[in-house]
């Protein structure tokens, strides 16, 4: 068994857990990161498009932004269609703040590709990751690479390692509480190096489903419809989805679709969940180890920042203050905005979905409130601060 002292072990080498490392690195706290899988595995995940400022300003403190700003584009606002128009929200107009489309496996590798630079140690491939007695002030980590056995010994234990990880299971179940709601739907995505219907985002409310057009990049689209989840993608061929989608989209965009074939085609089930304390002890988690939300309010990349965010300040806080409020307040802080953005989310995807079990008074309520927000500057102004994130 070959051992090693750290002060915090990060699990989980996505997004939440490469932002974490480099935000510790950077300010002198001594940490590893253990990932299960490959770089190569961890950059084919196709996920989320659509950044925050939170995320944004992380990259900017940690001088990790140039390639968004070059690449990343700015949205001044995002659009609702409701099969009879366009409804836009402006967000720059209404909070005084952008978002920036840039997909969730570009700032993976911006991170993954500055470890060596930066002195970040992240162990790949690294195999049954277990947690120890993250009960107490001395957890430890064991994992195998190959055939030799590792420990890692720490004073904390950051679970990043996403909804199947292990570290939110080393909670006692007396300890954590959960909160779950699944939809009777997923998301069927088509990734595709086409140039996007239109130059910002459409959620749509169709009577056939929710469909959604959204980018990587000026050449690349990224869209989306709902699919009842006994679907499978085999079912999908590319031709199928154009077509549903420029029906569903609506003949306006329809006319500016550019299809091609699917550099990736995936379905991804939708939950609302949210595992509280986020902290336990020695153990903190962040990001999808500690909620998911379903992706209509692109809000799960983002939450995982603001957790990294305020984990990253009461882990320094620790170690360079000797200050424990911060940690002792951590799991409350983060589960503040958690819930507010799981609120939004989940209410996001209840106005632009078609829920199996809902009748004409539910579909009456969901047109009454898309007119409401097409006449409302309080109502666009509510969804807007929302979308752009609200403040940490
Ligand atoms: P991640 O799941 O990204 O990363 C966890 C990491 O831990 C992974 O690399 C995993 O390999 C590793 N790990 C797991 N078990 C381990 C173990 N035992 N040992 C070591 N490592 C382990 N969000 C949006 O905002 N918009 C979207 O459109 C969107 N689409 C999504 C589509 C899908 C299919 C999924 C699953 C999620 C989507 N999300 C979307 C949410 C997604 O972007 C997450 O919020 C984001 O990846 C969260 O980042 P992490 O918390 O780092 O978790
Ligand atoms: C995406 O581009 O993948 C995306 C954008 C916005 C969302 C969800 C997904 O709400």
């Amino acid at each position: 068994m070959k051992k090693t002292q750290t002060q915090v072990c990060i699990i989980g080498a996505g997004p939440a857990g490469l932002l974490l490392g480099h935000l510790l690195r950077a300010e002198g706290v001594d940490c590893v990161v253990l990932e299960r899988r490959s770089p190569d595995y961890v950059l084919s995940r196709i996920r989320a498009g659509v950044l925050e400022n939170i995320t944004v300003s992380l990259l900017e403190r940690l001088g990790l932004d140039s390639r968004m700003k070059a690449e990343g584009l700015p949205h001044d606002g995002f659009n609702l269609a409701d099969g009879e128009r366009l409804i836009r929200i402006d967000i720059a107009e209404l909070t005084g703040q952008q978002v920036v489309v840039y997909g969730q496996t570009e700032v993976t590798r911006d991170l993954m590709d500055a470890r060596e630079e930066r002195g970040l140690e992240v162990v790949y491939e690294a195999e049954d990751v277990t947690l120890h007695e993250v009960d107490g002030d001395a957890p430890r980590v064991t994992y195998s690479l190959g055939d030799e056995e590792h420990q890692v010994d720490c004073r904390f234990v950051v679970g990043c390692d996403g909804f199947h990880g292990p570290s939110r299971k080393s909670v006692p179940a007396s300890v954590g509480k959960e909160y779950l709601r699944e939809y009777p739907f997923g998301w069927l995505g088509i990734l595709a190096d086409v140039p996007p219907c239109n130059h910002e985002l459409i959620y749509a409310n169709h009577e056939r489903g929710f469909a959604l057009a959204s980018m990587r990049s000026e050449t690349r689209s990224r869209y989306y419809i709902d699919v009842p989840l006994t679907d499978k993608v085999e079912e999908w061929p590319d031709d199928r989805l154009w077509d549903e989608l420029a029906i569903r989209l609506g003949p306006e965009a329809a006319a500016n679709i550019t299809r091609g074939p699917a550099l990736e085609k995936s379905i991804a089930p939708l939950r609302s969940y949210v595992f509280a304390p986020m902290r336990h002890r020695s153990l903190l988690l962040c990001g999808d180890a500690a909620h998911i939300v379903p992706p209509t309010g692109a809000k799960g990349l983002n939450l995982a920042a603001s957790d990294v965010h305020y984990a990253a300040d009461a882990l320094v806080r620790f170690f360079k203050a000797a200050d424990n409020d911060a940690i002792g307040g951590y799991s409350d802080k983060a589960l503040a905005r958690v819930w507010k953005s799981e609120r939004f989310s989940w209410s996001l995807t209840k106005l632009m979905h078609r829920f199996p079990e809902d009748g004409p008074f539910e579909r009456a309520m969901q047109v009454a409130e898309l007119d409401y927000i097409a006449n409302s500057r309080a109502a666009q102004t509510s969804i807007a601060e929302n979308y752009v994130g609200l403040p940490v």
